[in-house]
């Protein structure tokens, strides 16, 4: 009998561990939330859970209370009263069920229309308006500034941020759940969104529409500055050009001109944007969005085929000697706006 429960009861456990995944590293989780807007997912999320709970227990004792009470007694061989609908009781349960959903309709029509806004910079000048575009599979963030960076998107700590979202190849879904909800990248249409992180961090970013086969790679991290570091961190992404960096990785500089990876990665104005941009690549918390930045070989094996890691991807493979590759990863380390001591 025991034994049966359990067996009974492990499926539940299951579901329940995999659902203990949505609370785990990096703020990866809507039940947690760091700004207005995934707040208000947040506070929506539980009305509706409230009220669907009140609904199922109210039915279900209802329903329990009627099969007991109303059973066939021993010795009762008599047919029931016969009756053919009940004017108030289709009435009662036609409008409570309206009535609950205009309280969930509310809410949630008026946050859409508040935090999905127009995709246009003139209507938002006091805001910082970053313009992403999701690429297979890989972020690319354009400030209003002119430069661009790749992979993590910086902003400032309590202030409305606008995302303006585009895409490059196929649908992507900008998605990070500690600050808001998502919108997807649709090629030639521009949505947009607004976050505001409250507290300084790393949010990890994650795309939310199945977009091939390394959708699941296709990571970001948005960290939130405080104004001044902000500033500080802009001012410093725009003085980066790409031979100034190489002062002290020389040798790893010309591999990186030798193989023409400039071709596709821009650093600082200079080169192409097929791929992120390398301008602060040193600073960066993963590569491709989800490999251990301080693995030197997996980022060599990376270079060398990038496939392995990350099937679908569009860089190709590069055959670099062992020395050569040794002085390429200096100088994409070297590659870093973040000043020594700041602790974001
Ligand atoms: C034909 C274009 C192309 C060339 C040439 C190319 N790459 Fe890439 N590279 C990409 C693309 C596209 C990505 C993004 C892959 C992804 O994450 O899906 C990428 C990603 C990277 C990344 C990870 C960046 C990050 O922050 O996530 C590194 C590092 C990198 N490339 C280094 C190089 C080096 C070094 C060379 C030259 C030896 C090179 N690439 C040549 C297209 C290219
Ligand atoms: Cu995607």
């Amino acid at each position: 009998m025991l034994k049966n429960l359990l067996w009974r009861l492990t499926p539940a456990a299951l579901v329940l561990v995999f659902l203990s995944g949505c609370l785990g590293e990096e703020n990866l989780t809507a039940l947690d939330p760091k700004g207005e807007a995934a707040q208000w997912i947040y506070d929506n999320m539980i009305l509706s859970l409230v009220i669907m709970t009140l609904v199922s227990v109210i039915v279900f004792a209802i329903f329990f209370i009627i099969v007991v009470k109303f059973r066939r007694k021993e010795g009762d061989d008599e047919l029931p009263k016969q009756v053919h609908g009940n004017t108030a009781m289709e009435i009662t349960w036609t409008v409570i069920p309206v009535l609950l959903l205009i309280i969930l309709f509310i809410p949630t029509v008026t946050g859409t229309f508040e935090f999905h806004v127009d995709a246009d910079p003139a209507e938002h000048e006091d805001a910082v308006y970053i313009n992403v575009t999701g690429h297979q599979y890989w972020w690319q963030f354009d400030y209003e500034e002119g430069f661009t960076a790749g992979q993590e998107v910086y902003i400032p700590v309590g202030e409305r941020v606008v995302f303006e979202l585009n895409a490059e190849d196929v649908i992507h879904s900008f998605w990070v759940p500690a600050l808001g909800g998502k919108i997807d990248n649709i090629p030639g249409v521009s949505n947009a969104l607004w976050l505001q992180a409250e507290e300084p961090g790393v949010y990890l970013g994650k795309c939310a529409e199945l977009c091939g086969p390394s959708h699941a790679l296709m990571d970001f991290k948005v960290i939130a500055l405080e104004r001044d570091e902000y500033d500080q961190w802009v001012d410093d992404m725009l003085a980066v050009e790409a031979e100034e960096t190489a002062a002290n990785a020389e040798a790893g500089y010309e591999v990186f001109q030798e193989n023409a990876c400039i071709n596709c990665h821009a650093i600082g104005g200079e080169g192409m944007a097929t791929g992120p941009t390398l301008t602060n690549f040193g600073d960066r918390q993963k590569f491709a969005g989800v490999y251990d930045i301080d693995d030197d070989e997996e980022l060599a094996n990376w270079i060398r085929n990038p496939e392995e890691l990350k099937q679908g991807n569009n860089m190709p493979p590069h055959d670099i000697s062992d020395d050569d590759m040794e002085d390429l990863i200096a100088y994409l380390r070297s590659l870093q706006v973040r000043p020594a001591d700041a602790d974001y």
